[in-house]
């Protein structure tokens, strides 16, 4: 921990420099600190870089400073440059990283940075232009540049291949790795991991060093070493950046970076660095990758919930309904270390639900990504049972049973009864309701929707539904529960389908539609996976299976719900017997034990078949027409959610669409992607699909055409 009752003067006032670094002399040693609260950004506009240049030549023309300690207040060294001032206006005069750090390398005084926390991008980098790094336990290193479409711009690329080699440095540029300061001791990044006061004890470091003669040791001046041979390595790295991170356009440029460092002088290498970077930072993948960095952190505010809102204690869950869904729900809590009580009144349904948690936990020991001892911890905090009287004392308990309003509501009435007054009721639903779950209840402002994406164990993203009476303590409670078990939270309002599922209902809707009117299911499928799609439409379908799609239409059909144009192929396929992955076929086949499509004929002429009995004369239906119509969708029934006030803004749709739906980061999420393109070329794309024959379905979102009319975006 920093020393924080150290009181360094502030620069502001002494020497005309910055309040965001502060400086002080004591004894030989200039002690500069920067402090931008919250991550100690590297910030231009407000004066970090020049408070820190102010400072080194400050003690470098000092004769009293022998050597300097650059450190961080709060709780890290810093989390890289300011990102939301890329691509802004500078303000005249203030230096930038790259003065900063030139003029470091020219230092004749050694200087040390004391890293803590989380220690990123351009904050790892300031450190590797220092001459020696200390570190606390907590201290993480990474240059997660990748992650934002760009590459580390304040010499990264060029100084790390110099301390571990390129091999390695490449490895951790392109994944964007978090190393922990025991790691970077042992690959040679930091000089001591300091285990008691960071700021006294890496004093004391640097006057023990000085005694014995500390050298400056500047990283530009050594060289680069290759495990392998040079040419191969890059070569490699290139095949390997063009096929893994198609649509991403920074890995390649790190490649390019990182043969610089190999092939050419610091200088150039530089040179060639700082071209890239100011490239990247122009593209729309960037900008894309930019906009989901801020609307996550964005998403976890939440209308109506502060950081005075109270927050319940969660010490332990109940889960109700031990199958794919339970399981996986169940894991989650189990792997932050909260206890799971699980509940089933189907005692075979229990116990292979119970199986299959430890079948899955033994799976992951055997990858060796998890240790026996963290599996025994875990299985050991759960527990089944087939009464539901076992979840009386939770504090939370989650109801994932059968997607059908009676039972649930059955459940509510009977937890209601005898489930501690204080514990929150929550529901995975995924289409009903929750108002008319939470209406049996005496709480109902004590019901919420908690809506976890399959997978439950893997998928990051989670709906935190409020419904009408939830209290903001069960939003606030919920929202940081699920930061504790690592999910992507966004609260959304209650309506068909929440946010997720509403618009992918439109998306699979409009998919359907362009096979019945030429397209074929491969085709579909291979526009959008080359527009950035995991996986496409009916690739999806038949990874969730048909079969609970066909019951609900055949519901509806009786009970006379459906009205819109209807396509009747999947019906066809699910009378076959083909309801996807799991019986072998659906849209596609599948080889036993295999998840590779593998195109049917037969599916072929069903679809072709299908359009002759509406009268449709099929024709060919482009790649691009194909990407519009079902981006078009998404984006409309975006609108209409939010002029519904269902989610809270537009950044929120393209989390929950980047986080659970495998939309291309790159694109930035559905409504980013609209802007990206123009919400009047939107507009007008719809207004022309509509004219086509069969278009008639399309309806121009109300609130997408004002704020055309206005000229105004989503934000
Ligand atoms: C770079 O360095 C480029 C250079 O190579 C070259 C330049 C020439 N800038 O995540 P949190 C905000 S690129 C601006 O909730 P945590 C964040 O938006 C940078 N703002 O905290 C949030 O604001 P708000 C490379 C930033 O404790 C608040 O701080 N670095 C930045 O869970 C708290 O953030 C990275 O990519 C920033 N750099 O996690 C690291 N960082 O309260 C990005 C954070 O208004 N940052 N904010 O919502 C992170 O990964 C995490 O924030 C960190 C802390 C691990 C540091």
């Amino acid at each position: 921990m920093l020393n924080s009752a150290l009181e360094l003067k502030d620069l502001n006032g002494e020497t005309g420099m910055s309040e965001v670094v502060s400086y002080e002399v004591r004894g030989s040693i200039g002690l500069i600190q920067i402090n931008n609260p919250p991550v100690n950004a590297l910030s231009v506009n407000k004066g970090v870089l020049q408070g820190l240049l102010d400072a080194i030549k400050s003690g470098d023309h000092d004769p009293q400073v022998s050597a300097f300690l650059i450190f961080g207040s709060g709780k890290n060294f810093s989390g890289g440059a300011d990102i939301s001032e890329f691509g802004k206006p500078k303000v005249p005069g203030m230096a930038t990283l790259s003065d900063l750090l030139a003029y470091m390398d020219t230092v004749t005084k050694p200087i040390v940075a004391a890293l803590s926390g989380p220690t990123m991008g351009g904050g790892f980098e300031l450190s590797l232009t220092c001459h020696y790094r200390l570190a606390s336990q907590e201290t993480i290193v990474a240059l997660p540049e990748v992650k934002l479409g760009i590459l580390p711009g304040a010499g990264g690329t060029q100084r790390l291949p110099r301390i571990i080699g390129a091999e390695q440095a490449l490895e951790l540029i392109t994944s964007g790795a978090f190393v922990s300061a025991q790691e970077a001791k042992s690959l040679g990044i930091v000089d001591e991991v300091i285990d008691g006061n960071l700021l006294e004890d890496s004093i004391k470091w640097i006057k023990r060093a000085l005694r014995s003669g500390l050298p400056v040791a500047r990283v530009s001046e050594r060289s680069v070493k290759t495990a392998t041979d040079p040419k191969e390595f890059i070569a490699k790295a290139t095949g390997v950046a063009e096929k893994k991170w198609r649509g991403y356009p920074a890995p390649l440029r790190i490649v390019e970076c990182i043969d610089a460092a190999i092939n050419t002088s610091f200088k150039e290498g530089i040179q060639i660095e700082r071209k890239n970077i100011e490239e990247l930072i122009l593209t729309n993948e960037s900008k894309s990758l930019r906009h989901l960095f801020f609307a996550e952190r964005q998403a976890n505010k939440v209308v109506g919930i502060s950081k005075e809102t109270p927050t319940a204690k969660i010490q332990n869950v109940s889960v109700i309904g031990a199958g794919t869904m339970g399981t996986g729900i169940a894991m989650n809590f189990l792997n932050a270390g909260i206890p799971v009580t699980i509940v089933d009144t189907n005692d075979e349904t229990l116990k292979k639900g119970i199986d299959t948690i430890n079948k899955n936990y033994l799976s992951t020991v055997a990858k060796g990504k998890l240790s026996a001892e963290d599996h025994d911890r875990r299985v050991g905090i759960l527990t089944g049972s087939t009464q539901l009287s076992a979840v009386s004392d939770s504090d939370l308990v989650v109801e994932a049973v059968y997607e059908e309003m009676k039972i649930k509501q059955t459940i509510f009435r009977e937890l209601d009864s005898f489930v501690k007054p204080t514990a929150i009721l929550a529901t995975n639903t995924s289409t009903l309701d929750i108002d008319e779950i939470a209406s049996v209840t005496q709480r109902p402002e004590q019901v919420i929707g908690l809506h976890f994406f399959s997978p439950a164990n893997v998928m990051r993203l989670l709906e935190v539904v409020r419904a009408e009476k939830t209290s903001p303590e069960v939003v606030a409670t919920s929202m940081s529960l699920a930061k504790k078990i690592k999910k992507i939270p966004v609260c959304v309002g209650v309506c068909d389908g929440f946010v997720g599922n509403r618009m992918i209902h439109t998306y699979l809707r409009e998919a359907e539609y362009l096979i019945e009117e030429g397209a074929l299911p491969q085709q579909v499928d291979h526009a959008i996976e080359s527009f950035g799609f995991a996986m496409g439409p009916f690739r999806m379908c038949d990874l969730a299976g048909l079969d609970i799609g066909w019951a609900i239409r055949k519901r509806k059909k009786s009970e006379g719900l459906i009205s819109k144009r209807y396509v009747s192929i999947p019906d066809h396929l699910c009378e076959r017997g083909w309801f996807g992955q799991k019986t072998g076929g659906g849209y596609y086949t599948y080889e036993a034990g295999s998840r590779v499509p593998i195109v049917n004929p037969e599916v072929s002429a069903i679809v072709e078949s299908a359009s002759s009995q509406q009268g449709m004369i099929r024709r060919t239906i482009e790649a691009n027409e194909i990407v519009d119509r079902l981006m078009f969708a998404l984006i409309n029934e975006g609108a209409e959610i939010l002029a519904e006030g269902v989610a809270q803004r537009a950044s929120d749709i393209d989390v929950i669409y980047a986080a659970g739906y495998g939309f291309p980061r790159y694109r930035g999420g559905p409504m980013f992607y609209a802007q990206t393109i123009g919400l009047s070329n939107v507009v007008e794309g719809i207004e022309r699909y509509s004219k086509q024959d069969h278009g008639d379905h399309w309806e121009v979102s109300p609130f997408l055409s004002q704020l055309v009319q206005k000229n105004q975006t989503f934000e």
